[in-house]
């Protein structure tokens, strides 16, 4: 499956494929445009099949009736419905469009990458581990952004090699690098999710 948005302040596609033979997949998104922010999140529930899939749902959930507080508090809300499940990895970013800075709350290996218009990258340290509803701190990292900053967020499923940066720097929508991206990739061997967004 893949999707496009377009949006006033934001380009976004978004590709999500189960692992072969599976009939859903573990991954699961969540974006949310309001007058004041974009919120981007991406859960990858541990394992594959159903019960991964349940988890990442209820943390999409909780994103869906909280994204107006901040990422940490979210994160944590996040956390304490893991009880019970699988457990998820998550990554959660919100654009707020008065401050121009992005707020990164992460924990687990969903991968962000941000390239700003002269190409510079920054990759933000994810935090190891998951949320399986025990108490964990979160850290979250603030970032700027402005016109053109693209950024990439993945699941493990997707093999990133770093040939693919330059897609990121010389393609000029979002659609068309995840045209790229996916060109010279294999059928995915686990959930795969990936989300390209370019500020406009
Ligand atoms: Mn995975």
């Amino acid at each position: 499956m893949i999707e496009h948005h377009h949006l006033k302040e934001m380009d976004i596609s978004i590709y999500n494929v189960a692992k072969k033979g599976n009939w859903c997949s573990g991954d699961s998104f969540y974006t949310i445009r309001t007058e004041n922010y974009i919120l981007c999140a991406m859960a990858d529930g541990l394992g594959s099949g159903e019960e991964a899939m349940n988890a990442a749902e209820i943390a999409m959930n909780v994103i869906k009736n909280e994204h107006e507080l901040d990422t940490g508090t979210i994160m944590d809300k996040c956390n304490q419905k893991m009880g019970g499940t699988r457990g998820v990895v998550l990554t959660i970013l919100k654009f707020d469009f008065t401050s121009k800075m992005i707020d990164y709350t992460n924990v687990g290996n969903i991968s962000c990458i941000f390239y700003d218009p002269s190409g510079k990258l920054l990759r933000p340290v994810p935090v190891r581990g998951y949320l399986s509803g025990k108490r964990m701190k979160y850290r979250t990292q603030r970032i700027p952004f402005s016109k053109d900053v693209v950024f990439i967020m993945y699941s493990d499923g997707l093999a990133f090699n770093p040939n693919d940066h330059k897609i990121f720097v010389r393609s000029e929508i979002p659609e068309q690098m995840m045209t790229n991206l996916l060109d010279n990739k294999a059928s995915a061997k686990d959930d795969t999710t990936i989300l390209i967004g370019k500020v406009n």
